[in-house]
């Protein structure tokens, strides 16, 4: 173990945060981006070891900022820390300390410093209609912010379903014309949605970019493959309850206490491409489902207009 590494595990044992600890988070991120065992070492170093730390420019639009709170208060308390280290973090309107013509020399100047290198991390949607009057920030309508720094990022990761497709924003009728990032500006971005998103698959991109030196394939929707290639319904525990035509039909009932399928609910599992059962949230304890609430298709395109009305079987 090299000094960096002896570092950061003092680091993390101050924490009270133990290097077994830290192996299992590894080994669970490592499962999650689709990489065998034989990874966990090296996807330890990422973290322990840094050899860069890509410059990162987080912006923000239309939006509940449900996205950052999810990154920030993840799993374990220290990991935040850990993707800060692992990230140079250059614009965060939510977490960085200058505000107002700082604020926005800080994002021009690093845009300019890192121009082609840096990684653009957008949450919230961009409206393109009414030339703007739906979303501003200093003055600046939310196109013009994406058209001016979008386009001069390796690569454009878009965080939640309001920057990958539109959101709540884009419900109709819409009349901001908000859009996801992609569409509004006409580039291709890597879309991880979920509202929120679960912060293990932007780790997971992360860390697949820094240990492989590329961003991980993509599905048609432009989703991480590892995360999204399946649906909510073929991964769930109540799937042999649907089969058996189980169903609870009342919340608060014997049949929900048996943890029996929730379809009749409204649950839109069956049409939904997430990771949520295997890969949980808040440090594995638990997701919608499993805490007995149907899954309302958060991370889907459209999913205000086409998965509602909620609680409803289709
Ligand atoms: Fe959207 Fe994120 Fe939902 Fe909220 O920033 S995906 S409304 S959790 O916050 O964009
Ligand atoms: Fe499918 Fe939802 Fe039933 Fe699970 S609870 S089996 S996802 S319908
Ligand atoms: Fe969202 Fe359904 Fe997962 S509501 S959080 S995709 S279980």
């Amino acid at each position: 173990m090299d000094k960096q590494e002896k570092e950061f595990y003092g680091k993390l044992e101050a924490k009270g945060v133990s290097r077994r600890d830290f192996m299992k988070y590894c080994s669970a991120l490592t499962a999650t981006i689709g990489l065998s065992a034989s990874y966990v070492p090296k996807v330890a170093e990422v973290f322990a070891a840094p050899k860069q730390r890509p410059p990162v420019v987080w912006l923000h639009f239309g939006e509940c900022t449900g996205c950052t709170e999810a990154v920030l208060r993840t799993m374990y308390p220290w990991i935040d820390e850990l993707v800060l280290d692992i990230l140079s973090i250059e614009y965060q309107e939510t977490i960085m300390a200058a505000a107002g013509e700082q604020a926005e020399q800080n994002l021009h100047d690093a845009v300019k410093k890192y121009e082609g290198k840096f990684i653009c991390i957008v949450e919230g949607a961009v409206a393109t209609a009414y030339d703007g009057a739906y979303g501003k920030v200093a003055g600046r309508t939310f196109l013009e912010i994406a058209k001016e720094n979008c386009p001069k990022a390796a690569a454009v990761i878009c965080l939640g379903t309001c920057s990958s497709f539109g959101g709540v924003q884009a419900a109709k009728p819409n009349p901001g014309g908000y859009k996801g990032v992609g569409d509004a500006l006409g580039i291709k971005t890597l879309n991880i949605p979920g509202c929120p998103p679960n912060p293990v698959n932007l780790i997971g991109t992360v860390v697949n970019y820094l240990l492989m030196g590329k961003l991980p394939a993509l599905d048609n929707l432009h989703r991480p493959m590892f995360a999204f290639a399946k649906t909510i319904h073929d991964q769930c525990p109540r799937r042999s309850h649907f089969e058996q035509g189980e169903f609870v039909t009342t919340f608060g009932s014997d049949e929900a206490a048996r943890g029996y399928c929730l379809y009749k609910l409204g649950c839109r599992g069956p049409e939904t491409y997430n990771n949520c059962p295997t890969a949980k949230f808040h440090g594995g304890t638990s997701w919608p489902i499993q805490a007995g609430h149907p899954c309302l298709g958060c991370s889907e395109p459209d999913f205000w207009d086409k998965m509602t009305p909620f609680y409803e079987e289709k």
